[in-house]
């Protein structure tokens, strides 16, 4: 079998205790290419500067518009939000690193990578509010957007679902004879789960071109890492499934980027998945339904937030002379701009999927019972407009 140890970059455990936040385990060193005040050594780099500066762009947009959903659902103008700030470089890294036509599996934060891949805002706009131009017609959660021309699939709820998902889409793309790498984001959390034994075991043996991206952003839901797993590390749990491992500094663009293109080139060459550990952290809660006050010392935050990956990455192209204040004031006003705009636009199409849509879909011709439910829907809302309206909840 061939070890990890052999793969390049890729390390070996050698033990070590379990316990301690993220970042702290040192049997599995950490791929960095950034300094923590952004400077980097001119030879370690490997994105070109028009992309790094555009992936820059995307990550200060990513978070604007994960402030602006928050925001809108405290005024209750969308149901629900799960975003991804702190974390925008092991998302935007990990995404940009694949090619167009490699399968993207997201988990629940990587809205940047729909994005990314062609997914225009006001589609998934129109999604957070389940309004008629929403692609889905209203029936997943908000923030459960697809994107199937870029290659993005729906995001999947339940814990670990995607990660079998992903193996299987590979699979299949290598008995056609595509050229195609899936890529599969999960939190550590979902490393407890069955489907990520099921799907890094089959992947393994089968060396299934799957890369597999953990964001180890140090939480699950209100459960540290060091209460989820005994490993020290979650690269290491590569080692049992016989396949490489790496373990990266996730707020370092730089080094998520080029660790996702060594990992993509192994699979592409026949040489098997790859367990990418992206070391980040969840900077604020976990959804918002939740208040991580209630287990969470703001003492513990402070550190990660010295560590945010923006002002790395802004200080970085700065360093280099690629970004002028006049520049990144320019670049959040725009992104600012845009999202009021399309929040405006989105907001005006004020109306709801149709009826119709609860009932197509699901069978090439409607069922009779189907269409009688279709017709007593049609009666109640004839008899009373405001049924099926959310904010409505019966009288
Ligand atoms: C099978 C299943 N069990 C429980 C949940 C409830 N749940 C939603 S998110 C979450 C925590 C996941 O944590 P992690 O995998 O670390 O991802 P993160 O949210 O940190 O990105 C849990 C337990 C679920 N969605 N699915």
């Amino acid at each position: 079998m061939r070890r990890p140890s052999d793969l390049g970059a890729v390390r070996r455990s050698r033990g070590g205790s379990a316990g301690g936040p993220p970042g702290e385990g040192d049997s599995w060193p950490i791929f960095r290419v950034m300094a923590d005040d952004g400077s980097a050594d001119p030879a370690a780099l490997t994105v070109p500067d028009a992309e790094l500066k555009e992936l820059y762009r995307r990550m200060v947009f990513s978070r604007q518009l994960d402030e602006r959903m928050i925001a809108l659902q405290r005024q209750g103008r969308i149901g629900f939000y799960i975003g991804a700030i702190g974390e925008e470089a092991t998302v935007l890294g990990t995404a940009a690193a694949m090619e167009p036509a490699d399968w993207i599996f997201p988990c629940y934060r990587e809205h940047a990578a729909a994005l990314l891949r062609g997914m225009p805002l006001p589609v998934f706009l129109a999604q957070m509010l389940g309004n008629a131009g929403d692609l889905q017609f209203g029936r997943q959660m908000p923030c459960h957007e697809a994107w199937a021309p870029g290659r993005f699939t729906s995001i999947s709820a339940p814990i670990g679902t995607q990660i079998p998902q992903a193996v299987g889409a590979a699979w299949a793309s290598r008995i056609r004879k595509e050229p195609m790498v899936s890529l599969v984001y999960f939190g550590e959390g979902a490393t407890s789960s069955s489907d990520f034994h099921t799907g890094l075991n089959f992947a393994g043996v089968n060396k299934i071109p799957t890369v597999f991206v953990c964001r180890n952003n140090g939480w699950a839901i209100s459960l540290p890492r060091e209460k989820q797993t005994a490993s020290e590390t979650i690269a290491q749990k590569a080692v049992a499934y016989g396949i490489a491992g790496e373990r990266v500094d996730g707020n370092d663009l730089l080094a998520v980027h080029a660790a996702t293109r060594r990992a993509r080139a192994r699979a592409a060459a026949g040489e098997g998945p790859t367990l990418l550990e992206c070391v980040t952290y969840r900077l604020e809660g976990h959804s918002t339904s939740d208040d991580p006050k209630a287990y969470r010392p703001s003492e513990a935050v402070e550190p990660w937030r010295k560590k945010d990956p923006i002002p790395r990455l802004r200080a970085h192209l700065a360093g280099r002379g690629l970004l002028s204040d006049e520049e990144e004031a320019a670049l959040q006003a725009a992104a600012k701009e845009e999202l009021q705009k399309a929040i405006r636009d989105v907001e005006a199409l004020a109306a709801k999927p149709a009826l119709e849509s609860m009932f197509e879909g699901v069978y090439a011709d409607m069922l009779w019972q189907q269409r009688e439910q279709l017709e007593e829907a049609r009666a109640a809302v004839a008899a009373d407009p405001r049924v099926g309206d959310p904010r409505h909840h019966g009288s």
